[in-house]
């Protein structure tokens, strides 16, 4: 079985792996944000793709869900002594290693999904990772700081303010003239079944969706596309999906971010036990809906949210 996943960094890994354990042999291949990447000291930095690598290859510091176990931060305490920042964003020495091996690989003229493959030859994910695009993308969010608007970075709304402001806008920079790296197009069009994993809606996979012909490519692929909610109980699991989404003019509840998809696009929708109240609304959407537990506890539970994912997919096939 050939599956295509749209992923964003800790909910998206997080699902991977419980996928692998369900369906082992299914030849899965994940499209990964991109948005979230930013050049610091440097060194082109990807979260959500590292994310996923180290997750699915066993080199994530699990208890946090992002970065290296087993990680020091020297260099991140030298260049602070040089005052060199920002000291806001915790890169880690075995972390850097990763965006040193990037960089100098994207200076030599490979592009980011060639560079992509050539790091998981390290971590083997076992799924096939390619970046939305080669091309640059960046998410701005429009914040009023000060009393002054301005855009600034995601990272820096997310890590440096915790999301502490309101998101006025969100604007994935370059998205319009970006191209789907290459085998992306190709991976869709050959999908027997298309996952939306419960990765951030607006950051994640809205900007995954944002660059053009993949929104399209998927929508026209012919194959169930099935959802699970990042939304429990109308609050994000974890992260800063509500404010977001409230920049986008959706509520945080899980039938909203299902009408937010569409039924053009998704076929089917997992939200949690705990708002099985919000099946009818979403299946009055023509989007059928189950609710089933969703939270992904440790890796069985993350594979139990797979197969039913993957029966629901059956379903409405
Ligand atoms: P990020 O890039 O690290 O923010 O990760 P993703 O975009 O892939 O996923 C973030 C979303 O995952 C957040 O909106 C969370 O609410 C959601 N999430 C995290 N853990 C769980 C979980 O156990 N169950 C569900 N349903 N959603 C989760
Ligand atoms: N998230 C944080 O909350 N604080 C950090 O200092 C931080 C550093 C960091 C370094 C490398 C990396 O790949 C990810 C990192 N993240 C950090 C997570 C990252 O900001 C993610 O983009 C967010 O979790 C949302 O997607
Ligand atoms: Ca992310």
């Amino acid at each position: 079985m050939r599956i295509v996943v749209l992923a964003g960094g800790i909910g998206g890994a997080r699902f991977l792996r419980g996928l692998k354990r369900a369906v082992p042999d299914a030849d899965v291949t994940v499209i990964g944000n991109t948005g979230d990447d930013i050049h610091l000291f440097g060194l082109k930095v990807c979260p959500d793709l590292d994310t996923v690598m180290y997750t699915l290859g066993g080199g994530i510091n699990e208890e946090q869900g992002w970065g290296r176990k087993d990680e020091t931060f020297h260099l991140k305490e030298e260049l602070a002594a040089y005052g060199v920042g920002p000291e806001w964003f915790g890169l880690g020495d075995r972390d850097f290693a990763t965006h040193i091996v990037r960089t100098q690989m994207l200076s030599a003229g490979y592009p980011l999904s060639a560079v992509t493959e050539a790091l998981c030859d390290r971590w083997k994910p076992g799924v096939r990772l390619i970046p939305m695009t080669d091309d640059r993308v960046e998410t701005h969010v429009a914040v009023e700081l000060d009393g002054e608007r301005k855009a600034i970075h995601f990272q820096e709304y997310w890590v440096r303010l915790r999301a502490s402001v309101p998101a006025e806008a969100v604007v994935p920079v370059g998205a319009e003239q970006a191209k789907p790296a290459p085998g992306v197009l190709e991976a869709i069009a050959e999908a027997d079944v298309i996952l939306f994993p419960p990765s951030n809606p607006v950051v994640s996979i809205g900007t995954i969706l944002a660059v053009p012909g993949i929104r399209e490519a998927i929508a026209e692929a012919g194959v169930p596309v099935v959802g699970l909610s990042p939304i429990v109980g109308d609050a994000p699991v974890r992260g800063m999906a509500d404010k977001v989404l409230a920049a986008v003019g959706v509520e945080s509840t899980a039938a909203a971010v299902a009408e937010h998809y569409g039924s053009g696009l998704l076929d089917g929708w997992l939200v949690d036990t705990v708002d099985a109240g919000a099946v009818e609304r979403v299946e009055a959407d023509g989007i059928r809906c189950r609710a089933v537990p969703l939270m992904m506890t440790d890796v069985d539970a993350a594979a139990r949210m797979a197969r039913e994912a993957l029966a629901l997919a059956e379903e409405v096939r």
